[in-house]
């Protein structure tokens, strides 16, 4: 479904991309993204800046309101009516990032209304890993321990980037993601050191989760298409394999500390290097769940759209009595 804009989009940066671009202006914007300035929506951007910006931007909300939904599914089966109370507030908390950035998205100039047409209609991506199953309780304490880790590993670095409106948003996310990583780690933490059967489902959870966190920080620099781009542009901070290199420093002791098993043999501290080895993801898979073929992809846009329709005539009764109201001030 996505698949050409996945091979034929080639976002590294040349001399073409700027053909159209007012040498001066470019050469002024540079400079003020070297010297550390945030870029704010009235300021004169590169077209390749903004169009690089709205993917991705676009992207993170799409993840955002699609993620809920494998979590969203254990909110009636939580175990306890704290664990659902919890549960609920971290579901609501990711739909509100992806307004957050939905509104971010907006300041460059792509409607909202757009925006979700391009995700129901397949064209937009999300990331790979809200396109698997939850399939036990563990999968959602899984999800918010390490996935949630592995976001905020990826905001942190990019809250410090170069476009104001995004950094902003990723700041304020950032501060409930850390609330999420406890309560995912506190689920974790007490299946693994509950009954034999609560270490198992934590045990298989964590093996059926392993390669989709690993695809979670995009493909090998080897094969990254835009990390070039984004990186000089600081809209990237850190390159995908080194926010997976983060990621593993900062996880993998503590999954091994509760005497987890991660499913790849070759995962180990390289003392030379310092840096972990690991198997390559395989990233033939990658590309197949991202562009429309995973195991949920269908599902999750279904759902999307019928929240999308069903929410109608809501957005249209709101939109009516704002002119309504608005109409005798104006
Ligand atoms: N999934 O050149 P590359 C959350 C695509 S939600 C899908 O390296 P880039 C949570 C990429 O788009 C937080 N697609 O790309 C919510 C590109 O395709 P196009 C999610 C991926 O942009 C609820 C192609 O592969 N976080 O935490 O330089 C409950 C080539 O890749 C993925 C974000 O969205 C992927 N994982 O770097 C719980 C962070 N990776 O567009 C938790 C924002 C790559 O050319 N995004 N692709 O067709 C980013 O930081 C960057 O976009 C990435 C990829 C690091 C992910």
């Amino acid at each position: 479904m996505y698949g050409n804009a996945y091979i034929e989009n080639d976002g590294k940066q040349t001399n073409s991309m700027f053909a159209d671009e007012d040498p001066i202006k470019l050469a002024e914007f540079e400079a003020r993204i070297a010297a550390g300035e945030k870029i704010e929506p009235q300021d004169w951007m590169p077209k390749e800046y903004r169009k690089q910006l709205i993917r991705m931007i676009e992207q993170h909300a799409h993840s955002e309101i699609i993620g809920a939904l494998p979590e969203g599914t254990w909110i009636t089966r939580a175990p306890g009516f704290r664990r659902k109370l919890a549960l609920m507030a971290k579901v609501q908390d990711e739909v509100g990032h992806a307004q957050l950035l939905y509104s971010a998205c907006e300041t460059l100039g792509k409607s909202r209304e757009q925006m979700v047409n391009d995700l129901i209609d397949g064209k937009s991506k999300y990331s790979n890993v809200f396109n698997y199953p939850a399939v036990t309780w563990a999968d959602s304490a899984v999800i918010a321990w390490l996935i949630d880790a592995g976001a905020i590993v990826n905001q942190i670095a990019n809250s410090k980037g170069s476009y104001g409106p995004y950094c902003r948003a990723l700041e304020r996310i950032c501060a409930e993601e850390s609330f999420h990583l406890k309560y995912g780690h506190d689920n974790v933490v007490f299946l693994a050191t509950g009954t034999p059967i609560q270490r198992q489902m934590v045990q298989e959870a964590l093996t059926r989760w392993w390669p989709p966190i690993m695809h979670f920080f995009g493909p090998s620099d080897k094969i990254s298409v835009h990390t070039e781009t984004l990186m000089k542009w600081k809209v990237k901070m850190a390159s995908n394999d080194d926010m997976r290199q983060q990621f593993l420093n900062m996880y993998v002791p503590k999954i091994w500390d509760l005497g987890l098993v991660i499913p790849d043999p070759n995962l180990k501290k390289n003392e030379a290097t310092g840096k972990w080895d690991y198997t390559e993801p395989d990233w033939e898979v990658f590309k197949q769940v991202i562009n429309g073929n995973g195991p949920c992809n269908a599902e999750r846009l279904a759902v999307r759209r019928m929240a999308e329709e069903k929410g109608r005539w809501v957005r249209r009764a709101i939109l009516s009595k704002e002119k309504k109201y608005v109409a005798p001030l104006a």
